[in-house]
């Protein structure tokens, strides 16, 4: 299986953006990314799943639990419009299923979101994956921030164009926030979601994630995968759906989605529609490897080494995975 991550001479260059609010469904992504994004990494906090403070201390203990050394900046408490969040607390109040306790506890200072920039190079690749609500990337549109210039590509888990999972057919990411969804659409940049129907269409049946964690040397991220899939049954649902994962996914595996191009518009509650007058994006439609992301966690929670590290059973290229040193 080839990879991409979007540098053809390789090597850890371009920056990766992750914009989370943790959340389970973050929480694998932060891990996957981890794990398997060879570019720089940054991460960005949003309110979401829970309000920023609670989001915020659930990335720090999430990035303690898992070795991981992504700095970090605060971003937005709330929607562009100035309302009151909407927050479902799907995953609890403590929008980890109850399972907080299990992290490192400690701060970390951030800077404000307006720091983002200055961990791009001049000239650099970024990519920007957003797992929460857009605020934080449209409040950088709307500000001009000179790091918007350098986004070469925007991958959003976000909208629902048969399957919802919030009021007036909307997904809870866009619901969050569409006037955020509206500017970011309109922005110009090149734009691919994973709708909320990819992953209810890609869920976790109980005998896949016995598969992805066996074995695992991660038992913060067992808790959390075991949480997704009693929270899901609570509401339920037979399966466990960890929609933040695709964007991360279809980042170092394109050639496993299958994509549609389409053109969407967004209403005032956040829901999408196809749209011939609408905003043109990528679409993903589909995996073409239903196996893909059992096999994924298992290969990133058994190997010491991150699995881009071997090229065994033909899993990934056999390229080093490094962290270069930040910017500072
Ligand atoms: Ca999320």
């Amino acid at each position: 299986m080839s990879t991409h991550n979007g540098n053809p001479d390789g090597e850890g260059r371009g920056l990766f953006v992750l914009d989370v609010d943790p959340g389970i469904d973050d929480a694998v992504a932060l891990f996957l990314a981890h794990r398997l994004v060879r570019e720089r990494c940054v991460v960005a906090t949003s309110f979401g799943n829970a309000p920023l403070e609670v989001t915020h201390r659930n990335l720090v203990g999430l990035k303690r639990a898992f070795g991981c050394p992504f700095p970090v900046v605060k971003g937005s408490a709330g929607p562009l419009s100035g309302r009151e969040p909407f927050f479902d607390f799907y995953h609890g109040t403590d929008a980890l299923g109850g399972l907080s306790h299990l992290l490192p506890e400690g701060d970390e200072k951030a800077p404000p979101l307006e720091a983002l920039a200055g961990f791009a190079a001049p000239g650099e690749r970024v990519v920007y994956c957003a797992t929460g609500p857009l605020t934080n990337l449209a409040t950088l549109v709307r500000s001009g921030s000179p790091l918007v210039p350098r986004i070469a590509r925007v991958l959003v888990m976000g909208g629902g164009l048969q399957a919802f999972n919030c009021p007036h057919e909307s997904e809870f990411n866009f619901h969050a926030d569409p006037e955020a969804v509206e500017t970011v659409l309109c922005s110009g940049l090149d734009v691919t979601i994973a709708p909320f129907d990819l992953g209810m269409s890609a869920t976790l049946a109980p005998e896949d994630l016995a598969r992805a964690t066996a074995g695992s040397q991660w038992p913060v991220m067992d808790a959390l995968l075991e949480q997704s899939l009693t929270t899901a049954r609570a509401h339920a649902r037979p399966n466990a759906d960890i929609h933040d994962c695709f964007p991360v996914l279809y980042h170092v595996w394109p050639e496993q989605f299958r994509t549609r191009a389409l053109k969407l518009s967004v209403d005032a509650w956040g829901a999408v529609r196809e749209d011939e007058s609408g905003h043109a994006v990528t679409v993903l439609a589909g995996l073409r490897d239903a196996d893909l992301l059992p096999r994924t966690l298992n290969q990133c929670l058994t190997e010491s080494a991150c699995p881009r590290e071997s090229d065994e059973g033909g899993f990934h290229a056999a390229r080093p995975t490094r962290q270069p040193g930040l910017p500072r």
